[in-house]
Formats: structure tokens, C-alpha cells, sequence
């Protein structure tokens, strides 16, 4: 799940915020060639209703970016406070329970606690940033753009949806996907959506026409586990307990796993846009139409 608007807030500039809480990177893909920077953030559902009843629903959401060589995120070294090698934190009797407060990369945690367990000296000299104030990431690169004072994560996502309230009917909000280099999708601030991606109808036009919908043969020959459900859409595999688990847990991003939520008169019911300009849940963020 990509949540590209949202990233933008976290620029370098230094800022006037109270961080109580530690914030935790997650590098996932670490051994790929494509490498993203996630956050997590803890959501509680509490408004959907069916049949008269109340649901609550507990997302985990990644809000993740995946760096670009021209993002000028990357050109900077990063506010470090000081630099450890993995022996020198074990010399001073740091334990990965004491860098759960240092706010660094969950994947440098588990890396540095099997390290301990393990007492692999091959990673005695692997390089552990120690980040200033305010500054987290594996190279310290990140911090919140942000006056006021916030708990979490959690709540700046929070902060940052209710703000959309403000266009409300004035713009159509949704993630800009930057890496199918060119695709004209129109003047801006028109933007290829990720999910007009192989769609099955044109997108990109001018000099690239179609180009969002090319070599989506391969897409289709993926291949799901015996204990997963492939969804209509044909790329995507969700585990089988997820299949008919609630007409309310849709975990398919065209909601094929589900049955289709049907009011009166048979009509089927959708969240209207005005329910998700300050909603940040998969029922809102992520959903294709149905195929
Ligand atoms: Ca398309
Ligand atoms: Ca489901």
C-alpha cells in the first residue's frame, strides 16, 4: 500500500515538535533491489454497520516509500548523533530491548538481537546510527513535519487525514504513482493512480500511449498457494482465512472475497467519497472496482 500524499510530510527541515514515543522504521525488501522505508499505524474502525449492528475492525497499515536515486532525501547524511558498531553496543551492555527506545529501524533491532544470540562476529563491525532528537531511520534521515505535539505515528496519519476535510468536494485525493517513467496521464495536477495500472483501459496518453497497460500478460500468470485465495483480479493471493471471513473485512482490493453488500431494492452499497476524505482504512484507500 502505497500512501505516497502522506510521506510528503516528512521532509528535512527542522521543526518544533514534542516526540514522546519512539517511531519505528520497518526496511522491508531488504534484500531485493527494490527497497522500501515503512511505518506502521494502528487504526480502529468503529463505524460500519450491518444489520443493525456495530463492528469494529483493527487494521495494521504500512505507510511505505520506496526511495528514488533523485530524491533529494537521499542526497542528505542524516542528523546521527553518534555511530556504534553492533561490538561496541555489546561491549557497553546495550540490549535490543534498550534500542527499542532509540528509535531506529525495527530490521536493525531483530538483526542486532540475533546477533547477541547468536554471537555472530561477522557482524561485529555492522554500523548503527544513533539518530539526534526528532530524527529516525536507518540513516536518520526522516522526522515529522509537524507544530504540534503527537503521541505516534498513528496520530499523525490521524492529523493528516482530518486535514483532507478541508477539500472536501474541492479535489480528488489519491496517490500519484511516479515510477512508470512516461506516462502523461493529462496537465496536473492530474497523476497515474496505481490502480489504473493494468486496469484494462488506456491511461497514459501523448508520446506513451497505453503504456499503463502493457505487459500485463505477466501479472496474470501469478500463481496463488494452495492455503491462499487468488483473487478476480488475478494478482493478488490473500490467505483462505480471510475468504468469506465478513462481508465487512474486505481483503481483496476489488473485494472479490466477499460477497457483494447489497441494501434495499438490491442496490450495492459502496462508502460514499464523503465517508472516506478522513478515513485512512483499506475500504477507502486501496479498493478497485469489482472484476
Ligand atoms: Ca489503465
Ligand atoms: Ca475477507
Amino acid at each position: 500500500m502505497m500512501h505516497w500524499q502522506l510521506l510528503y510530510f516528512i521532509i528535512l527541515l527542522p521543526l518544533i515538535i514534542i516526540k514522546s514515543n519512539a517511531s519505528f522504521l520497518y526496511n522491508t525488501n531488504d534484500n531485493s533491489n527494490t527497497v522500501f522505508d515503512c511505518l506502521y499505524t494502528y487504526i480502529i474502525d468503529g463505524h460500519a454497520q450491518y444489520e443493525h449492528v456495530s463492528f469494529r475492525t483493527n487494521y495494521l497499515i504500512p505507510y511505505c516509500r520506496r526511495p528514488l536515486s533523485t530524491d533529494p532525501i537521499n542526497k542528505i547524511q542524516g542528523y546521527i548523533e553518534n555511530t556504534f558498531t553492533f561490538k561496541n553496543l555489546s561491549l557497553q551492555g546495550i540490549t535490543s530491548e534498550d534500542l527499542l527506545q532509540w528509535s531506529t529501524s525495527i530490521d536493525i533491532i531483530e538483526q542486532y538481537s540475533i546477533y547477541l544470540i547468536k554471537n555472530n562476529t561477522g557482524f561485529d563491525e555492522f554500523i548503527f546510527n544513533n539518530c539526534s532528537s526528532l530524527w529516525f531511520g536507518s540513516n536518520c534521515e526522516y522526522t515529522f513535519n509537524l507544530s504540534i505535539p503527537i503521541e505516534s505515528f498513528g496520530d499523525f496519519v490521524n492529523s493528516s487525514f482530518v486535514a483532507r476535510r478541508n477539500y472536501m468536494e474541492k479535489i480528488v485525493i489519491h496517490t500519484c504513482y511516479s515510477h512508470l517513467s512516461g506516462c502523461y496521464r493529462g496537465p496536473e495536477p492530474m497523476c497515474l493512480d496505481w490502480r489504473e495500472i493494468c486496469d484494462g483501459k488506456i491511461d497514459c496518453i501523448g508520446d506513451n500511449l497505453g503504456i499503463d497497460e502493457q505487459y500485463c500478460d505477466e501479472l496474470e500468470i501469478n500463481e496463488c498457494k494452495e492455503d491462499e485465495y487468488r483473487c478476480h483480479n488475478g494478482a493478488q493471493c490473500i490467505p483462505l482465512e480471510f475468504f468469506r471471513d465478513s462481508r465487512l473485512s474486505k481483503d481483496c482490493l476489488d473485494g472479490t472475497d466477499e460477497t457483494e453488500d447489497k441494501g434495499l431494492m438490491g442496490v450495492i452499497l459502496f462508502r460514499q467519497p464523503f465517508e472516506c476524505i478522513d478515513s485512512t482504512i483499506f475500504a477507502c484507500e486501496e479498493t478497485t472496482c469489482r472484476q
